[in-house]
């Protein structure tokens, strides 16, 4: 990897994966693009363009131009904007996909990371320790976008050989970015609102349990799959992998620690039908094997980071 594009690099996951891949490869290595433009670390510290992952020709002349031979995929449409714009999603989900592994065999691309996520799921699996291999039936229009995602994937691999690797993160809880449209976004926003409110109005029911992971370890993550040895790797596209599992109620209470007048109500609303096709938690053995996956953060130590990074932004006036 010695020239990295990466796509939606100022949603929540792209903007810290730039950092961290500047940060170890170089700024001027490292491209980032968007379809939209923000005043940020990221498209002001380092090389940025406009991308609109749609269309193609809006890519190649900066694979061209900056010689790329990897490319972290970020751009996506996530699972709750994904059912207010299912054609959106679809579009930008499965065109955005194809167009990026296309132009990765034209150009001879070394390694592709298109990420996947928990949104595989629905219904006929257990929801508890969800096996690496199992039924892959979502109902969500993102869900389905994610599993043909998965296939497309290792139908490059197998057909073309390209290196194209993707995991299936869990809710990523991160401090630097505001999560951008899915179901597990109130597990970040609870954050924001007990900082700056003391309150916060969840819009899923307090039993909901979901697996989750701290942006630090999706990072790592991310990174430690892209670094694998190519031989040493029986998947590619469809890693899971675990590190949290807890309800919005256990959430709370463990806020509530730092926070003692934290208050939350529960008002579900359609995200919560998403949320009950998901595992709670999933089995990550594979990942562990096959490219040494472990996570750093558990909630306590995550809440504590989470906490002391927003109070911190909040006295600056930053949220
Ligand atoms: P995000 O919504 O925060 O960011 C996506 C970015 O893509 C945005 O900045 C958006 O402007 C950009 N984008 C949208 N349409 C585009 C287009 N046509 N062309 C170019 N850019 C476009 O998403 P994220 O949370 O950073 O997710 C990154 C990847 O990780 C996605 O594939 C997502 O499905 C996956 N994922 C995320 C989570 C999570 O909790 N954040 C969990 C599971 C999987
Ligand atoms: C979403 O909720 O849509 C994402 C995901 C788990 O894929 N955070």
């Amino acid at each position: 990897m010695k020239k990295i594009l990466i796509t939606g690099a100022l949603g929540q996951i792209g903007s810290e994966l730039t950092v961290a891949l500047r940060k170890k490869y170089g700024t001027e290595n490292v491209i980032a693009s968007d379809i939209r433009h923000s005043a940020s670390k990221v498209a002001e510290e380092g090389p940025f363009y406009s991308i609109d992952v749609t269309n193609p020709e809006t890519i190649r002349p900066v694979i061209i131009k900056h010689d790329i031979d990897t490319i972290f995929h970020m751009a996506a449409i996530l699972s709750a904007t994904g059912e207010k714009d299912p054609h959106l999603c679809w579009n930008v989900n499965m065109n955005g996909s194809i167009n990026i592994l296309d132009l990765g065999v034209k150009y001879g691309m070394k390694r592709i990371v298109i990420p996947s996520s928990i949104a595989v799921w629905g219904k006929g699996v257990p929801r508890e320790n969800t096996p690496q291999e199992s039924v892959l039936k979502p109902t969500s229009m993102y869900g389905i976008t994610k599993v043909a995602g998965e296939l497309l994937c290792d139908y490059y691999v197998a057909k073309y050989g390209l290196d194209c690797r993707g995991l299936r993160y869990p809710g990523i809880i991160s401090s630097e970015t505001l999560p951008g449209g899915g179901t597990t976004d109130y597990a970040v926003e609870i954050f924001y609102e007990a900082v700056k409110k003391n309150y916060y109005n969840c819009f899923l029911d307090e039993n909901t349990v979901l697996p989750m992971m701290y942006m630090p370890d999706c990072i790592k993550a991310t990174i430690d799959l892209a670094e694998a040895d190519f031989d040493n790797l029986i998947h590619h596209s469809d890693f899971n992998v675990a590190s949290m599992s807890f309800d919005p109620k256990t959430l709370a209470n463990e806020i509530k620690k730092h926070l003692p007048d934290f208050k939350i109500e529960y008002n579900p609303d359609s995200r919560q039908q998403i949320a009950d096709s998901w595992p709670q938690s999933i089995d990550d053995t594979s990942a562990r094997q096959e490219w040494g996956w472990t996570p750093d953060y558990d909630l306590t130590s995550m809440t504590r980071d989470m906490i002391s990074n927003l109070i911190a932004k909040h006295e600056k006036g930053l949220i």
